[in-house]
């Protein structure tokens, strides 16, 4: 049975840049909480949440780590997730699992960049914000100006709920009991402030609030959380995570001020696919159908797949049978987890807004829905929008015979991290490992080789172009083999027609009079997409175009599968030839990280390189951001490049925007390199 009921959970993830001192404040929490005996630091690496070996030896997160407390009658699960934009994946996928997101604020560096990026984040998802200013203990800080600048970018609805206070060793509560002096602003002013805000969403209240002059923190905790909900009010804390003050009072804001599942916003669901689907939302009623979403798994070395969810509607518990999407078969739940960093704890029940997982169940992946009816067949979570990783590396076993195990390995890795990919070319037998930055790659790197004792030789990987046509052509072969006993006879008149960029690829049937019999024109299907596939001009797959079987011509004996495919596939490079071939190349948006004095060179270089630059802007408070676009054959060596014009100084990540034609020079190249390849091999 649950030990609590669905009132009493909060769910938090904590947001933010790095080393804002989210992973310490967890820490912190945990400890006033009473959940742990002693506080770890990130230096000593014996905190709950960066419990990774490669954390450890990083000295900050890399993955999002799970925690719960419980916290005079309120049950808390919190999310530690990491700040740099390497591994931001991980940060993105909390936000599915949680009602409030906490964004983390170093009160030395101000906004940065990644604070920007998180509210605009939380935002989107419709979560309940608050702004957490850390580190208010440390020199060379000013929290006025601070709370200013949140003001300005953020919004006026970002009041402080509570102020510094004693030259910045405790704070003062603004709101339950408004009373003492704080270090700047006042409490008096800085509770009407917040009041005048909640009440604007409510006009009962508002009355009396106008005709009394006060309301109780009894009367505003609905309209509170209303506010919450429509992003009116974005409360403003402070604490310092390492010395303590603070963090009680921000305890008492989860307990008393965070929504419920119940009063934050429910996470949209899909029902259907496409156009078609019907958004709704879960109703955290624990007697319901079970509803869970799968926002990270994790594979363990000792405990195996673990699918971790949050439960949005009904009760999930040992003796639950879950479906997972659509899969038929259901499994039964057996022992089901809650996670203390990296503790798993048995628990006998969860209801919604908990957060467990279950181990072991292979057919769960990231972004899976459990459930436990057929009614809930054809359900998604409206889908999280991660950033496309583009930065490869082709990865090759260091010993021979290794090779199963590289891809075993690799799988491991894919699975758990929604922002890595794993692409196999078997044409050129390349394996590429692709992610959102260097530092993304080589952590992964690092865990193959600890982890899994796999090394492997890396090199640069092949350019993934493209081939696409520029417009319409006719296209005809007629096949015709006659050797010895029965033939081969197959004629295929087709069109084809570009499609929009990003648009894929088409393929319409439009013969009459069954001129080419209905059984072959799968095999003329098939025919044309092994063309189009293997490349016609350059190698690569072709995309973007329609193709319109309308005409050919059959023979009752030799007419088979075989024929069909081959004139297909000829008739196809017939109309591809013809239609003006082009060749595309990946274009990639790029974000360099660098110091200031380095942003004149780094942009005339992007700018050398076919880039474009599309903006700096001060990323903290000693780098920048310089933000592009760049075709990603440009920047095979850049990572090389960076290091020695920053002198060490400068990362970079990337991420997929769009395919673009090369400019004729290039195209001439790649062509021409291919059409020798061919003759060498012929
Ligand atoms: N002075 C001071 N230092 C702090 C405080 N909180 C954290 N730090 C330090 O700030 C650094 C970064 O702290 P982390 O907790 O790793 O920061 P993080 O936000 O988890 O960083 P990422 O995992 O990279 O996103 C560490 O050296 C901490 O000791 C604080 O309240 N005051
Ligand atoms: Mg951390």
């Amino acid at each position: 049975m649950p030990k609590y009921a669905t009132e009493t959970i909060r769910s938090v993830a904590l947001v933010g840049h790095g080393a804002a001192g989210k992973t310490t404040l967890a820490e912190a929490l945990l400890f006033k909480a009473g959940a742990i005996a002693s506080q770890g630091t990130v230096e000593a690496g014996n905190t709950v949440c960066d419990f990774d070996p490669l954390e450890k030896s990083y000295g900050h997160s890399l993955n999002s780590a799970l925690t719960n407390f419980a916290y005079q009658g309120v049950h808390v699960h919190l999310i530690d997730t990491p700040g740099y934009p390497d591994f931001s994946g991980q940060a993105i996928g909390a936000l599915a699992a949680v009602d409030t997101a906490a964004i983390v604020i170093n009160a030395q560096t101000g906004i940065e960049l990644n604070t920007r990026r998180m509210m605009k984040w939380a935002a989107a998802r419709a979560l309940c914000r608050m702004i957490v200013v850390n580190k208010i203990d440390a020199e060379n800080v000013d929290l006025p100006a601070l709370l200013a600048s949140l003001q300005e970018s953020f919004g006026r609805e970002c009041l402080p709920i509570n102020l510094p206070a004693k030259g910045r060793t405790r704070v003062v509560d603004c709101f339950f009991t408004p009373d003492g002096e704080a270090d700047f602003s006042s409490v008096g002013q800085a509770h009407r402030a917040l009041v005048d805000q909640v009440v604007e969403v409510d006009e009962a209240l508002m009355e009396i609030y106008l005709d009394k002059g006060e309301v109780s923190p009894e009367q505003l905790h609905a309209p509170f959380e209303k506010a919450l909900r429509e992003g009116h009010l974005v409360p403003v804390c402070f604490v310092s995570a390492k010395n303590g003050a603070g963090v009680t009072e921000l305890l008492d804001i989860l307990a008393k001020l965070a929504p419920n599942p119940a009063e934050g916003n429910a996470p949209p669901f899909l029902k259907g696919e496409g156009k078609d689907a019907v958004e709704f939302h879960a109703e955290p009623d624990p007697k319901r159908h079970v509803l869970a979403h799968v926002f990270k798994i994790v594979v363990d070395p000792y405990v195996g797949k673990l699918g971790v969810f949050r439960v949005h509607q009904g009760t999930v518990t040992k003796e639950s049978q879950l479906l997972i999407g659509d899969g038929k078969r259901p499994f039964k739940v057996g022992h089901l987890l809650t996670l203390q960093g990296k503790e798993y704890i048995e628990t006998d029940a969860l209801v919604p807004g908990d957060i467990g997982a279950v181990a072991k169940v292979e057919e769960i992946e990231f972004d899976s829905v459990l459930h436990d009816s057929h009614d809930e067949d054809r359900i998604h979570l409206r889908p999280l929008e991660f950033p496309i990783p583009m930065q490869g590396l082709a990865v090759e076993t260091k010993k021979k015979g290794d090779e199963q195990r590289l891809f075993e390995v690799l799988r491991k890795l894919e699975v758990e991290d929604p922002c890595f990919r794993v692409e196999r070319h078997p044409a050129t037998h390349e394996t590429i490992i692709r992610g959102l930055g260097e530092q993304h790659l080589r952590c992964k790197l690092e865990k193959m080789a600890q982890q899994y004792k796999l090394e492997v030789s890396t090199t640069p990987p092949k350019i993934p172009y493209r081939e696409t046509i520029t417009k319409k052509a006719e296209g005809h072969c007629r096949h015709k083999k006659q050797t010895g006993g029965a033939g081969q006879f197959g004629e295929v008149y087709l069109r084809i027609e570009p499609l929009p960029r990003g648009a894929g690829f088409e393929f319409v049937d439009e013969v009459k009079g069954g001129v080419i019999p209905g059984v072959f024109i799968p095999a003329v299907e098939k025919g044309v997409r092994q063309a189009l596939d293997a490349g016609i001009i350059a190698g690569y797959p072709a995309q973007d175009l329609r193709v319109i079987v309308y005409d050919g011509k059959s023979h009752p004996v030799d007419s088979k599968e075989i024929a069909f495919i081959s004139a297909g596939r000829k008739a196809v490079i017939d109309a591809v030839t013809k239609a003006g071939p082009i060749v595309l190349e990946p274009m990639v948006n790029i974000e360099v990280l660098t110091p200031e004095a380095y942003i004149g060179d780094l942009a005339s270089d992007i700018s050398s390189k076919r880039g474009q630059i599309t903006g700096t802007q001060p990323f903290s408070s000693d780098t920048s951001a310089i933000t592009g676009q760049v075709p990603l054959s440009e920047l095979t060596e850049y990572q090389s490049r960076l290091r020695s014009m920053t002198g060490g100084q400068g990362s970079y990540t990337i991420e997929f925007s769009h395919y673009a034609p090369v400019p004729a020079l290039i195209q001439q190249q790649i062509t021409s390199q291919y059409k020798a390849a061919r003759e060498e091999e012929e």
